[in-house]
This record gives structure tokens, sequence and C-alpha cells, in this order.
């Protein structure tokens, strides 16, 4: 009578188990910027895989130029710095690029984007790996806090 409880806590363990992605990258989305002529932003998902990944650049065809950086807090005041060296996944890790945190800024994005639009991006891995993928256009939204 009481036998079926036992399968409960099972199934709880196999969704618990569910393997990362395959994909490196995912969840990617590009933020408009609010006026044009000023960059974008890029938001996605890293993830290290089996054995880690190390993330040294990101481009993308619509852009003229794309840069990774960084928002760190220093006495009290959010600023923003380029990241050098990469960006660290371990194996079995996520890294979240995401508003208020880590983000690639988009320079030169042609004013006719709009949302729903897909904006091709470029990753290249240290070991060499690069996937490209199509995020999508989101419009410009509040608590960015680029000052570029
Ligand atoms: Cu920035």
């Amino acid at each position: 009578m009481s036998l079926k409880i036992g399968f409960l806590p099972a199934i709880l363990m196999l969704a618990a188990c569910t393997p990362q992605p395959k994909a490196p990258v995912n969840d990617a989305i590009v933020r408009l910027p609010a006026v044009a002529g000023r960059p974008g932003a890029a938001y996605f998902t890293l993830y290290g895989g089996d054995k880690g990944r190390t993330l040294v650049s990101v481009a993308s065809p619509a852009a003229t130029r794309a840069a990774m950086h960084d928002m760190t807090m220093s006495n009290g005041m959010m600023s923003m710095a380029p990241i050098t060296g990469g960006v660290v996944v371990p194996a079995n890790g996520e890294v979240r690029f995401e508003s208020g945190g880590k983000h690639v800024m988009l320079f030169g994005l042609p004013p006719s984007l709009k949302p729903g639009d897909a904006v091709q991006l470029t990753f290249t891995f240290a070991s060499g790996e690069k996937t490209s993928l199509d995020a999508k256009a989101e419009a410009p939204g509040g608590g960015d806090m680029h000052s570029h």
C-alpha cells in the first residue's frame, strides 16, 4: 500500500544528475544600447564541460569591436575594467556574464538592429575551440550600469 512512496526520492536523484549542456555557451542575449551609437552588451552562460575551459575572446560580425569587461566594487563604487588573461570556467562549472557583472561590450552595432534580431557571437577558447551562435537582441532595459 505505501510501496509507491519509495519511488519519489529515486526520481529526484535522477533529476539532480542531469549532465551539463554539451555546448560551451548557452542563453546568449545582446542588450541593445538605449542611445544609438553607444555600445551594446552581450550576456550568456559559459559551461566548463568535462575538462574546464578558458574563454579568451568574443567577437561579433555585427560589431566593429568587442571587449570583455568585469564590474568590480572599489571604495563603494562600481567600476568597469577590461578582462585580461581570459575567463576560467572550472570543469563541470559555469560562469555567467550578466547585468552588473561580467559582460561583453559590443561597439559599433548598426542602429537598424531591433529587439528579436539575431546577433552572431563567436567565442574563442584557450584550447583553440571556437563556437558561434546567434544571440537574441533585446530592448534596452534598466539596470545596465554602463558609463561608456
Ligand atoms: Cu563594459
